[in-house]
């Protein structure tokens, strides 16, 4: 049973966090020290989101990552936080991230966590000022500490997540994040400095009646998809997809819905990442009471075989998420 940690709401992340450790008895204070300096970076990069107007550095970096997409100017220095603050926190072996083509190996043998992040997905919303986010899972290594980071330290399924969660740069910053015992939203303060308690045991109602999916490619999705969809029409659901994955997650999480990027002809995996992408929104999910597919089975079980994969997702309400599932 996960236990639900009563803070009142309006104390910090910090406060949270020392009180999460309580909770794991053998608990050393590594991770709780990655999850701040996690957070920490996200600040950084909220005050750079929220400056990019005005320093000149949106627009096209002129690089193209991994993906071969453009590289916005903020996708670089995002990443570059945040690697930085990994670094320096010293818990982290190797990151896995959208922006490096291999494993980013941080030559700190003896730490015993792996991090696969997102530092900035949905990128290219930044220049039309739409919301953003950066997504992060959390893994223990399973190679022995101290020797080189193996593949199968990176290439574990999301059901071995410790931890996982979400930033949203939206009209306000949140930080929201589980180690498995719920699932907790900050919202920044900036005058403070400070992630405050603000949504305290996020529960995704379990059904809805928004669907997010991008219906321009309606004519290459799966037939399941299609037929779908058009109940979703029949019972006159709303329509709502803003083409950044954390904004539309976190949508579905709070009012109830599902989203879905199915395999399309231009994507026949689908777009979105496991590593990076779906298996830390699918552990929130499970933990608030949603869940997550790739159409098939739980994203969790996927057993990951390179570090881009791309699969189907779907997920948000559990009633949608089974319907749209077959
Ligand atoms: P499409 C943004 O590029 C992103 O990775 C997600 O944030 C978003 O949900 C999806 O791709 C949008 O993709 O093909 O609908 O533009």
């Amino acid at each position: 049973e996960n236990s639900r940690i009563a803070l009142p709401v309006g104390s910090n992340l910090d406060r949270f966090i020392m009180r999460n450790q309580e909770d794991f008895p053998y608990a050393s204070g590594e991770l709780s020290q990655l999850i701040r300096d996690l957070a920490y970076a996200g600040k950084v990069v909220n005050r750079e989101i929220n400056r990019a107007g005005l320093a000149g550095i949106t627009g096209a970096y002129g690089a193209e990552n991994v993906q071969g997409e453009e590289q916005q100017n903020l996708d670089v220095a995002a990443d570059i936080r945040f690697t930085r603050a990994l670094k320096k926190g010293g818990e982290v072996a190797a990151i896995i991230s959208e922006e490096a083509e291999e494993i980013i190996d941080l030559q700190n043998p003896r730490s015993k966590y792996i991090v696969a992040i997102d530092p900035l997905d949905g990128s290219s919303n930044i220049d039309v000022n739409v919301s953003i986010g950066t997504i992060f899972s959390i893994y223990r290594r399973v190679s022995p500490l101290g020797g080189p980071v193996q593949m199968e330290d990176v290439l574990q399924p999301g059901k071995d997540q410790v931890a996982a969660g979400y930033i949203l740069y939206g009209s306000s910053t949140m930080f929201v994040y589980t180690t498995g015992k719920g699932v907790n939203g900050f919202t920044y303060e900036p005058s403070l400095g400070e992630y405050i308690l603000s949504h305290q045991n996020m529960r995704i109602p379990e059904n809805g009646s928004i669907y997010s999916i991008n219906e321009g490619s309606f004519n290459s999705f799966p037939e399941a998809v299609q037929d779908y969809v058009n109940t979703c029409k029949e019972r006159e659901y709303s329509a709502r997809y803003i083409g950044s994955l954390v904004a539309d997650f976190h949508r579905n999480v709070l009012k109830g819905g599902i989203y879905i990027y199915p395999s399309t002809a231009k994507a026949p995996n689908g777009k979105l990442r496991l590593l990076y992408e779906c298996n830390a929104l699918a552990l929130i999910a499970e933990e608030a009471g949603g869940a997550a597919t790739d159409g098939k089975g739980r994203i969790l079980e996927i057993e990951p075989s390179e570090l881009h994969q791309r699969v189907p997702f779907f997920v948000g309400s559990k009633a949608m998420v089974e319907e749209a599932s077959n």
